[in-house]
C-alpha cells in the first residue's frame, strides 16, 4: 500500500482540492493522440484537450521533433536587446493568421501574463498619447482572465478575488455577465436574448465619463466559468460603444484563439475586431508555456517616440519568445493552419466537428440531473442540479464517474465542460457524450456525500 499523502505532500497543487486529491490521486503518466494513460494503466479520452490547450492531441510527432531540433540548436537566447529569427517569423505568422498582418505581437509565457501585459499596454497607450486620465478598466462578472494582479482585478470569479482584495488594481468596474437560463436555457450556439446587456457599458461611461476609461476586456466566449456564449449582437454592441467613446476593446482569446470556434480567432467567428487580443494555450499545443498579445499597429506606433536608442516600453519577461516555445508554435500552426493552401488545417476540422458536438451534447436534455446545456464551436457545457446544501459537489461526482468510465472532463461549480481535441473523430465525440450520459446516471444514484 503506497502512502500517497507522504509521496505527494510537497507539491501544493494549483486550483486543486489538495487534501482530497492526495488521499485519492489521479495521476497522468502518458499522452498520445486524444488519450491520456493514468499511472494505474487506465486509458482515458481527453475531453478537455488538456485544459483547453491541446487541439492536436498529445505529443504529436511533428511538434515533438521541432522542439527536439530546437533544443539541440539553440536552447535559450535573451529577448531583451537581442532576438532570434524564429520569434519574428512566428509573430508575423500569428498576425497574418488573424488577418492583421500589419499588427504586432508581444510574447509572454502564459495567459495570465498576456492579460496583465494587455492591461498595461492599454493604460500606457492612453498616457503616451496625452490622455493620462484614461485609467479605468472594465471587466465582466464571471470572467476568468488568469491569476495575475491585473487578471483577478478585471476577472469576475468571486473565489479568485476575495482573499486578495487589497492587492487588486483600484479603478475597475464589471459589466454584468450574460447568462440567464430563464431566457436562454438549452440554447444551441448563440442565444438570441441578451444583446441589450452590452448597454451597461454605456451606463458606466455615463457614470465615470469616457475620459477616465482606458479599456474593456472580455472573453468573447467565457470558457472557464462554463462556456457562457455571447448573445447575438452583444459583442458588436460593445465594439460600437467602445468606438463611440475612444475606449480600447480587448478580447481575451486564451481559450478561443487558434481554432476552438472553428475560425482562427473568435474575432473572426463573431466578425468583431478588437484592438488587442490575448492568446496562449493552443498557440503551440501547450507543449512549452507560451502566450502573447496581438496589438493593433496604431497602439504600437503610439509608443514609438523619443530617442531611438532608448527602450520604448518597459515591460517583458525573461522567457518572452523562448526558442522552444516558438519552435513548438511553428510546428503547431503547420497543423492548425498550414501555409500551403493545398493542405487542410485542423481549424477547419474543429468547424466540422462543432455540429457533431452540438447534436450529441443536446441529446442529454432530459437526462437525470441536467439543468442546462450550452455549446459553441468545439466547446460545450452542461449544468447539473446541485446536491442540496453541498455546492459544487454534484459536478465533481459526475467528473469522478466519467473518469471511472474513461472520460476526462472539466468540472467547475455545478458545470461540466467538454472541449475535445480537434483530431477527435466524430465517433469519439459522440462516445464522449455517451460516457457523460452514463456518468450522469451514476451520479444520480450516488449518495450525497
Ligand atoms: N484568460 C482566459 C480567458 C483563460 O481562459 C487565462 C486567461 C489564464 O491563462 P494561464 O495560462 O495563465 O492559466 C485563461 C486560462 C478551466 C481552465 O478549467 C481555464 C483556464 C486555465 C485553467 C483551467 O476552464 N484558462
Ligand atoms: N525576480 C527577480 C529577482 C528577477 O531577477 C527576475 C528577472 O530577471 C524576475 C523576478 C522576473 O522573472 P521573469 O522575467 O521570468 O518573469
Amino acid at each position: 500500500m503506497i502512502d500517497h499523502e507522504a509521496a505527494l505532500r510537497s507539491w501544493w497543487m494549483p486550483f486543486t482540492h489538495n487534501r482530497y486529491f492526495k488521499a485519492k490521486p489521479r495521476l497522468i503518466e502518458k499522452g498520445e493522440g486524444a488519450y491520456y494513460t493514468l499511472t494505474d494503466g487506465r486509458r482515458v479520452f481527453d475531453g478537455l484537450s488538456g485544459l483547453w490547450c491541446c487541439p492536436l492531441g498529445h505529443s504529436p510527432a511533428s511538434v515533438v521533433e521541432a522542439v527536439q531540433r530546437q533544443v539541440a540548436t539553440l536552447d535559450f537566447s535573451p529577448s531583451f536587446q537581442m532576438g532570434h529569427p524564429a520569434a519574428f517569423r512566428l509573430a508575423s505568422r500569428i498576425a497574418t493568421l488573424a488577418g492583421r498582418a500589419q499588427d504586432r505581437v508581444f510574447f509572454t509565457n502564459s495567459g495570465s501574463e498576456a492579460v496583465d501585459t494587455a492591461l498595461k499596454i492599454a493604460v500606457a497607450y492612453h498616457r503616451v498619447r496625452g490622455e493620462a486620465s484614461r485609467t479605468r478598466i472594465i471587466g465582466r462578472e464571471r470572467a476568468y482572465h488568469g491569476v495575475g494582479m491585473g487578471g483577478i482585478s478585471v476577472g469576475g470569479i468571486p473565489a479568485n478575488r476575495k482573499l486578495f482584495a487589497p492587492l487588486m488594481i483600484p479603478a475597475v468596474d464589471h459589466l454584468p455577465h450574460t447568462f440567464d437560463p430563464s431566457q436562454m436555457g438549452y440554447s444551441r450556439g448563440q442565444p438570441l436574448w441578451g444583446a441589450h446587456l452590452a448597454d451597461e457599458l454605456e451606463r458606466l461611461v455615463t457614470l465615470h465619463d469616457a475620459s477616465n476609461i482606458a479599456a474593456v476586456i472580455v472573453e468573447p466566449m467565457q470558457g472557464s466559468t462554463g462556456v457562457i456564449v455571447p448573445p447575438v449582437g452583444y459583442l458588436q454592441r460593445l465594439r460600437e460603444i467602445c468606438d463611440r467613446h475612444g475606449i480600447l476593446l480587448i478580447f481575451d482569446e486564451v481559450i478561443t484563439g487558434f481554432g476552438r470556434l472553428g475560425t482562427p480567432f473568435a474575432a473572426d467567428f463573431f466578425g468583431v475586431k478588437p484592438d488587442l487580443i490575448t492568446f496562449a494555450k493552443a498557440v503551440n499545443n501547450a507543449t512549452v508555456p507560451l502566450g502573447g498579445v496581438l496589438v493593433d499597429e496604431h497602439i504600437h506606433d503610439a509608443f514609438m517616440t523619443g530617442p531611438e536608442h532608448l527602450i520604448e516600453f518597459f515591460h517583458g519577461y525573461t522567457y518572452s519568445g523562448h526558442p522552444l516555445a516558438i519552435a513548438a508554435a511553428e510546428a503547431t500552426l503547420d497543423q492548425l493552419a498550414p501555409q500551403d493552401p493545398q493542405q487542410v488545417g485542423l481549424i477547419s476540422r474543429a468547424a466540422e466537428l462543432a455540429p457533431v458536438l452540438e447534436e450529441a451534447i443536446h441529446s442529454l436534455r432530459g437526462e437525470p440531473l441536467v439543468t442546462d446545456i450550452r455549446n459553441l464551436g468545439l466547446a460545450a457545457a452542461i449544468d447539473v442540479a446541485p446536491v442540496p446544501g453541498k455546492a459544487a459537489l454534484r459536478a465533481f461526482q459526475v467528473f469522478e464517474a466519467a473518469l471511472d468510465r474513461g472520460l476526462l472532463l472539466r468540472f467547475t461549480g455545478e458545470t461540466l465542460a467538454l472541449a475535445p481535441p480537434f483530431i477527435s473523430s466524430p465517433a469519439e465525440v459522440r462516445q464522449a457524450v455517451e460516457t457523460l450520459r452514463a456518468a450522469l446516471d451514476d451520479a444520480a444514484h450516488t449518495g450525497s456525500t
